[in-house]
């Protein structure tokens, strides 16, 4: 009986110490300044969890060198023009003047400029790429368009990375185009379905490490199901 009482005791005592601290002291540095429990009815709120994006990289690995880059399968297919050729730097055998790539040995370039588009199906909401470029092939233009061919993004590339136009690059440990800088493009709905680079020259500009993301819970969903939260709470 005695044990039992003493600890009926220290438990009334540890409430007290409890509600000590997180009442009495929230005015005063406490996490919030307002003391008093709102008064709660009805169901639990209900919201639109923050969503979350799924993500790939295609970094040309395995491609080998000088072959087509082709066709990347899976949930996003991804087309590259019929001009991108894959290429292995020299230093590991390849035939490519470059360093400090992203993702050694390969990247992608082109001989010629007659289709160096990117094509997404079903479309995306960001793409980002790093790029290599001489001065001669820079400033770069890069445009996101949606199905219907609408301009949906623009960003603009002007990172010289060639040291033979002074980039302040070196080989790895050889190759001329040693510095690399990105490009992103975004939308907030997944509507990017090709991108075009403009401004480039070619056999003076290659790219590595193509990102893209597709937001896992596309807006038209949180949409619906913020319009039935509004008509639940009114
Ligand atoms: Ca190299
Ligand atoms: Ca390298
Ligand atoms: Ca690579």
């Amino acid at each position: 009986m005695r044990s039992a009482t003493a600890l009926k005791t220290l438990t009334v005592a540890a409430v007290l110490a409890l509600s000590a601290t997180f009442v009495g002291s929230a005015g005063a540095g406490g996490l919030s300044s307002r003391t008093s429990i709102p008064p709660f009815t009805g169901n639990a709120p209900v919201h639109p969890h923050a969503s979350v994006d799924t993500c790939s990289l295609i970094d040309f690995e395995g491609l080998g060198d000088f072959n087509p880059v082709g066709i990347f399968a899976g949930p996003v297919t991804v087309t590259f023009g019929t001009s991108w050729l894959s290429l292995v730097d020299a230093d590991n055998g390849g035939s490519g003047n470059f360093a400090n790539e992203p993702s050694p040995n390969t990247i992608a370039f082109f001989l010629d400029t007659n289709d160096i588009s990117i094509s997404l199906n079903p479309g995306v909401r960001f793409v980002r790429f790093w790029y290599v470029a001489s001065s001669v092939s820079l400033p770069i233009v890069v445009t996101a368009y949606d199905a219907a061919n609408n301009v949906v993004s623009v960003a603009n590339g002007n990172t010289v990375g060639t040291s033979f136009d002074g980039a302040p690059c070196v080989g790895d440990p050889n190759g001329q185009f040693c510095l690399w800088d990105q490009v992103t493009l975004t939308s907030p709905f997944n509507i990017i379905r090709s991108i075009t680079i403009q401004g480039t020259i070619a056999n003076q500009f290659g790219i590595d490490n193509l990102q893209f993301c597709v937001e896992a819970n596309p807006t038209p969903a949180l949409r619906s199901s913020w319009g039935k939260i509004k008509i639940l709470y009114r």
